[in-house]
């Protein structure tokens, strides 16, 4: 393969320098060498781009068309603009050290009229990728399908009124398999773009989840066929674009897998944003699915505190972070699943060299994140705390409880007879928090 043409000539590939650097191109907490438990940083944490924010996202918001200009969108025709951009993309995710990439299929290469030109420019970006994954090293952490931009999915994919609409998606999503297999795609995702309703006025909801359930079995039949070995994830998200999204969070996609017969199959992909949409934290979503042995990957990103909306920013927040990292290492980590930046520049971060500093601060706060999370968790000290909370389930009738020797009749007469009036314990909470607070603020 011929040497590419540099697209970040200004940027060398990021350094770590530690702490006390002030090169704002260098990282500071994120060192992908370091070796921690026999693993580096880089196999630890699995840092993925999101293609359709780093390389397709212009700025554009619903009150102007987008401010972001790349040099390299220029070429001939739509496939050699989109083998160029990933020529760049690859060239932006070994400088910012990034083991993994994802996309959506109509990220990476252009719709055609039709969906046989559609899957041809796919199978020719397709093809780009192998070899420059290949000549690079990075890897395709997950592939899914685009099944919300283009009109016709105006009302849902798999739960379009519309059979024909059902008919078109599953098409799309075969594609998607078979790429995503084709490039050793380690995850596959669901996301729910329209998948949802506006109005019940004109919506029959059973009919809808019963469809959505049906097109997820048709998947993983497919999968099977093909041999398609990654792991598919579910990533909730409680609206927007729809009102209401069937896959409101962990808790309802988790009933809504066990009723279909699904649950087997599938893991979550959970996103702070869409965690915080739903009313929830990020620490909370992934204590659901860990709790169930469905912790997938991670879309990292932020919402914003004063807006309603998907903001999608990056996250600089250490202390949401940590919390959320302790959740994940206690689980035991995310198998073949990653921290993927599902995250966006603002619409005024116009320069190349901005999308650098994004992932940079997005890095280094995981990265700190994750060692703040190793101390806490090697310390012990909220282990032993909780522990200590619940010891009265470890013993005596406590025990019984759990294990289901007690009944209703047996703890009347142990209240009535022995135990008497419960004991309050404090919670101490604001104990805990300072804690907390020693850890990351020394
Ligand atoms: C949308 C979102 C998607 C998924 C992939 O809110 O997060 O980009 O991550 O379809
Ligand atoms: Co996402």
């Amino acid at each position: 393969m011929k040497k590419a043409k540099a697209h970040f000539p200004s940027i060398p590939v990021i350094a770590y320098e530690g702490v006390n650097s002030t090169n704002a191109l260098a990282f500071r907490h994120y060192n992908p060498d370091e070796v921690v438990d026999g693993k580096t940083l880089s196999a630890h944490l699995r840092f993925s781009i999101a293609y359709w924010h780093a390389f397709r996202g212009t700025g554009a918001d619903p009150f102007g068309p987008g401010t972001i200009q790349r040099p390299w969108e220029a070429g001939k025709d739509a496939v050699s603009i989109a083998k160029v951009r990933m020529d760049a993309a690859f060239e932006f995710f070994q400088k910012i050290r990034a083991p993994f990439y994802c996309f959506h299929d109509r990220d990476i290469a252009p719709e055609g009229k039709t969906l046989a030109e559609s899957n041809k420019h796919l199978d020719a970006v397709v093809a780009h990728a192998k070899q420059l994954q290949k000549a690079t090293g990075v890897k395709l952490l997950w592939g899914t399908a685009n099944l919300f931009s283009n009109r016709r999915y105006m009302c849902g994919a798999a739960t379009n009124p519309d059979a024909h609409v059902f008919a078109y998606a599953a098409a799309q999503v075969k594609k998607a398999l078979e790429v995503t297999q084709e490039l050793g795609g380690e995850n596959y995702v669901f996301w729910g773009g329209r998948e949802g309703y506006e109005t019940l006025l004109n919506t029959n909801l059973k009919r809808e989840q019963d469809h959505l359930a049906r097109f997820l079995h048709l998947a993983v039949d497919y999968a099977k066929e093909i041999g398609f070995k990654g792991q598919f994830l579910i990533e909730p998200k409680p609206k927007e674009p729809t009102k209401h999204q069937y896959d409101f969070d962990v808790a309802t996609g988790i009933a809504f897998l066990r009723t279909y017969g699904l649950e087997k199959h599938f893991k979550f992909n959970i996103e702070t944003n869409h965690a915080t949409l739903a009313g929830h934290t990020f620490q909370h979503e992934i204590e659901v699915a860990a709790s169930q042995g469905m912790l997938g990957s991670i879309d990292a990103n932020a919402g914003d505190e004063l807006l309603g909306w998907d903001t999608d920013q990056f996250n600089t927040n250490v202390k949401e972070l940590t919390l959320a990292m302790t959740s994940i290492l206690r689980a035991g980590g995310l198998g073949t699943g990653g921290f993927n930046f599902d995250a966006k520049l603002r619409r005024p971060s116009i320069d190349p060299e901005d999308l650098f500093h994004a992932h940079i601060g997005g890095m280094d706060a995981y990265a700190l994140a994750f060692k703040v999370a190793r101390r806490i968790l090697a310390d012990g000290k909220f282990a032993a705390f909780v522990a200590d909370r619940y010891a009265s389930y470890d013993s005596g009738f406590g025990r019984d409880i759990e294990t289901g020797k007690a009944n209703f009749k047996s703890l009347e007469k142990l209240v009535l007879t022995k135990l008497g009036e419960p004991t309050p314990r404090s919670g101490k909470q604001e104990f805990l928090e300072n804690v907390l607070n020693a850890y990351l603020h020394g």
